[in-house]
């Protein structure tokens, strides 16, 4: 059989693969460079930032779980201006030439000026993924990923302040997920990446206290593979044409099939990349072994097939 196309679209945009960075797992810039061709990945999506520098929670910030791990890093970044100056050159300098920016903040107004602090960006930031859905901000106890309306208002925001396609990425931590991704996809996001981490916790039995410095954290990992595969089918089978990029405990390349067959047009790869940094590379190579084995000639026409 001849090579597998592995070429995806998400909305406007087409990858030549579907395998990208997870945000807040590949850096800012090249630190995966020395592991893998970061450049041959379907896109590269940064950690997100916010329109001004900010430190992040205390320390310590991340822990092995069974089967994954839980993370306080509290959205640690250097803000989008410093960002822009310093660190997209060295990406763009090292031939990424399909960069996703990732934004965050904590009202509506911070969201904007993220967005128009982004406008002047390069061609090589090809799409604005709006984080809806950090649990380490606020405790974890406003998402706002977790209300349809103040979602659709921040994602329209964006929309009118960059010329980008914007995608929304929304929180696997409420039962109101396929109403959130129709509102976000009604104000303008080209896409949804579903989904961001699970609001988890761990208690210092010694110490009888939590032992993430923020006190709870964000499960991610292989334990929580399952609950993004049915986030993206439940996701899939209410909007049939929303684009959706499928993210939570990719390992394998079977992994990546799986929330593909589930409704995913492509997937992110992030807590994989901790234990082995050139995992989205493994992961890519992985998936063209797979296509190849079961003759499947375009990737894309996996995308919802576990739907009857
Ligand atoms: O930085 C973080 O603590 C963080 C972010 Br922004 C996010 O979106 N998800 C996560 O698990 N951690």
């Amino acid at each position: 059989m001849t090579d597998p196309d592995l070429s995806v679209r998400i909305g406007s945009i087409e990858l030549p693969n579907p395998v990208m960075t997870a945000s807040g797992t590949a850096g800012h810039s090249t630190e995966l460079a020395p592991y893998l061709n970061i450049a041959a990945l379907g896109a590269f999506v940064v950690k997100s930032l916010s329109v001004m520098p900010w430190d992040g929670n205390p320390a310590p910030r991340v822990h092995e779980t069974p089967a994954g791990m839980i993370n306080s890093v509290g959205l640690q970044g250097p803000g989008v201006e410093s960002w822009c100056r310093d660190e997209l050159p060295v990406l763009v300098g090292a031939n990424v030439q399909r960069v996703v920016a990732s934004i965050w903040g904590r009202t509506v107004e911070e969201y904007r000026a993220a967005a128009v602090a982004l406008a002047d960006v390069p061609a090589e930031v090809i799409a604005i993924e709006v984080n809806l859905s950090c649990p380490n901000l606020d405790g974890g106890r406003h998402l706002f990923a977790h209300d349809a309306e103040l979602s659709a208002t921040v994602i329209g925001q964006v929309v009118d302040s960059v010329q980008r396609p914007v995608w929304a990425k929304l929180s696997p931590n409420t039962d109101r997920l396929a109403d959130v991704a129709g509102a976000v996809a009604g104000a303008g996001a080209e896409a949804v990446t579903l989904v961001n981490t699970l609001l988890g916790m761990v208690i210092d039995t010694e110490e009888r206290r939590p032992l993430l410095g923020g006190g709870g954290g964000g499960l991610s990992g292989p334990a929580m593979h399952p609950v993004a595969v049915r986030a993206v089918y439940d996701c899939r089978a209410a909007h049939p044409d929303l684009p959706i990029i499928g993210v939570g405990g990719i390992g394998t390349a079977r992994d990546a099939v799986e929330l593909m067959l589930a409704g995913a047009n492509a997937v992110q790869v992030g807590t994989a990349s901790f234990a082995d940094p050139r995992a989205p590379a493994t992961v890519l190579e992985g998936l063209r072994d797979w296509c190849a084995q079961h003759e499947v000639r375009r990737i894309s026409s996996l995308v919802g097939g576990a739907h009857g």
